[in-house]
């Protein structure tokens, strides 16, 4: 696959942050091989900015991420189908996901980000478009906060469509959040194993509080995903985040996912070798029959039931 990261920038009215890493233009060949029907349980697509604008709202501008260009990745990598979650770029315009999903061949879901005024047949349009479930991002570089009344509210309205909650927090903010998302009705799918503090042990109190949140609550389910935004070990292996997310998949195998996180939204540091990524899941999922309920079983359970 290449792509010249030269071409990665915002388009239409829109210029992309000064300091933005565009996604990796040529990641490596994973050795890694998914086993088939392997879903990408969490990337994303933005813009283009010249055909779906970037929300007033948002807190930085993107590089343009094409759904053609998340299909060439997917197809690169060895897996057969993406769900694509609303980025904070673009607020509650759902339109990019929404053509995503519709130029998918039924090989894409969604995750939306909505507004308590939505209308039941707004909702009813997304859930045809291929829509599952709504995000909830609780991290304050990314968005201001909801009050809490008004997320159970939406909680309350999409629940009748046997959709799910997307929740997005950093694991400074577990112990307030806890009793929340305890209450909330529907199944809930914790971003990033809730972004664990990896210098800290894997039995430390952190970790221990997210593990207790998924003992306690079976409707609540975990992506073992971003190992490049938890590590501090870093690339190409990122060996700290391993315990956590072995940890993980083993004490819950039937309730992870797994994705890219292409195109990979305000990294810094470094921009993961996709690749790479791809050749972490044998480390944290270490049987076939692990790596099956992973990357197949249980995304197809909560995305493709119907
Ligand atoms: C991620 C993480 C991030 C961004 C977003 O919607 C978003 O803007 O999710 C982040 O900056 O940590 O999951 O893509």
């Amino acid at each position: 696959m290449t792509h010249a990261s030269a071409a990665a920038s915002a388009s239409g009215p829109f210029k992309m942050d000064p300091d933005w890493l565009p996604f990796h233009p040529n990641p490596s060949k994973p050795t890694f091989v998914p086993p088939p029907g392997a879903v990408d349980a969490h990337c994303h697509v933005f813009g283009p900015g010249a055909v779906f604008p970037y929300a007033p709202q948002r807190k930085y501008t993107p590089c343009d991420a094409s759904k053609e260009k998340l299909w060439a990745l997917r197809d690169f990598l060895g897996f057969d189908c993406n769900v694509i979650v609303q980025a904070t770029c673009h607020g509650a315009d759902n339109r990019a996901v929404v053509d995503a999903l519709q130029h998918s061949n039924g090989r894409a879901r969604g995750v939306a980000t909505v507004e308590p005024d939505i209308t039941d047949a707004q909702l009813r349009e997304l859930d045809e478009a291929g829509v599952r479930g709504v995000r909830f991002n609780f991290v304050k570089r990314l968005v201001d906060v909801t009050p809490r009344a008004v997320l159970r509210s939406i909680a309350e309205r999409i629940y009748p469509l046997g959709w799910h909650i997307v929740i997005y927090f950093e694991a400074a903010d577990l112990p307030d959040l806890f009793d929340f998302f305890s209450s909330l009705p529907t199944t809930l799918v914790v971003d990033h194993m809730g972004r664990p503090d990896v210098t800290e042990s894997v039995d430390g109190p952190g970790f221990e509080l997210f593990l207790k949140l998924l003992r306690d609550r079976p409707n609540i389910w975990t992506k073992v995903s971003c190992p490049d935004r938890l590590s501090k070990s870093g690339p190409p292996s990122y060996a700290d985040v391993i315990p956590f997310a072995r940890r993980v998949v083993e004490t819950f195998p039937d309730r992870v996912l797994w994705g890219t996180d292409w195109p990979h939204p305000n990294m810094k540091n470094h921009m993961p070798d996709d690749g790479k990524l791809v050749d972490f899941i044998p480390q944290i999922a270490t049987t076939p029959v692990l790596q099956r309920k992973l990357l197949v079983n249980n995304p197809l359970r909560l995305y493709w039931d119907r």
